[in-house]
């Protein structure tokens, strides 16, 4: 790829950010553009599932209570490292929510790579319209000789405990629409930077290891479970909230887990 057109790719981005080192000073031109690839990533799903909080959580490692509707498209960028020195720019088009109808949807679908597919684990509606979604998809880039990879994210996970969407029904709604199957957290990150890097990896044919994985899982922190004091004659119980309060009050350290 010419260095203007690299440029460009860099200026629609938000903020750029770098994973992959540098090309050192003594690699060619020719050698620099086998290392590099530009994957195109579209974004869709209904209002408020979490697209940009996942581009936002993604590209600039931060995320916002707050929901601003995104009108139109926006756009994220940032390169990532594949194994066998493979660098990757994923060039991301978070789309609105609103598009659905919208005849843009065609032109942003145009050239990419990969879909992913967005619903919000604790509202069923935002899954029940991915139906609408894929079908407008699979209507537009019908013609295409190669199919585009497809992902089905739920998001929201960090609220699990609102889940409103078995995981049966979100496997067997991937499987039927061939796509692969995702979960994330773009509150807390969780999973959100393995999730790019397998799509990427599943649309170059590139097989990721255990090891390639593990470096991507989130690290959570939780306050510690504390056993309360055995009363005579009481069962044993585990006391959460309050003791997590009095550790906050006791200013004591929280514990670091490991979600595998
Ligand atoms: N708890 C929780 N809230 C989230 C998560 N992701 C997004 N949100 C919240 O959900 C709301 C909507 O998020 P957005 O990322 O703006 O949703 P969107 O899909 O881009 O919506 P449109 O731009 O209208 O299409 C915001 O208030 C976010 O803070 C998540 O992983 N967990
Ligand atoms: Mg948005």
């Amino acid at each position: 790829m010419e260095e203007e057109q690299k440029e460009d790719l860099q200026s629609i981005s938000k903020i750029p950010e770098e994973d992959a080192p540098d090309a050192p000073d003594n690699m060619s031109d020719s050698e620099e553009e086998d290392q590099e690839k530009t994957l195109k990533i579209v974004i869709l799903g209904d209002g408020t599932s979490g697209k940009t909080s996942i581009c936002t959580r993604f590209a600039q490692r931060n995320f916002s209570r707050k929901y601003t509707q995104t009108v139109g498209v926006d756009f994220f960028s940032r390169r990532l490292a594949l194994p066998h020195n493979i660098y990757v720019l994923l060039q991301i088009w978070d789309i609105g929510g609103q598009s659905l109808s919208a005849s843009m949807l065609q032109n942003y679908l145009y050239g990419a790579h990969g879909i992913v597919f967005v619903y919000d684990v604790t509202n069923a509606a935002t899954f029940e319209s991915l139906n609408d979604w894929v079908s407008t998809v699979k209507k537009i880039t019908k013609q295409l000789e190669k199919p585009m990879h497809m992902a089905l994210v739920g998001n929201k996970t960090d609220m699990e405990h609102r889940r409103a969407i078995r995981i049966d029904k979100h496997a067997r709604f991937a499987e039927s629409g061939g796509m692969t199957t995702h979960y994330v957290s773009a509150k807390t990150g969780d999973s959100i930077n393995l999730t790019f890097k397998q799509i990427a990896a599943d649309i170059l044919g590139i097989q990721l290891s255990k090891t390639d994985m593990e470096g991507d899982i989130g690290v959570v922190q939780a306050p510690v479970a504390v056993i309360d004091q055995e009363e005579p004659g009481q069962p044993k119980s585990v006391l959460l909230s309050s003791n997590a309060k009095k550790l906050d009050d006791a200013n004591r350290s929280s514990s670091v887990c490991l979600i595998q």
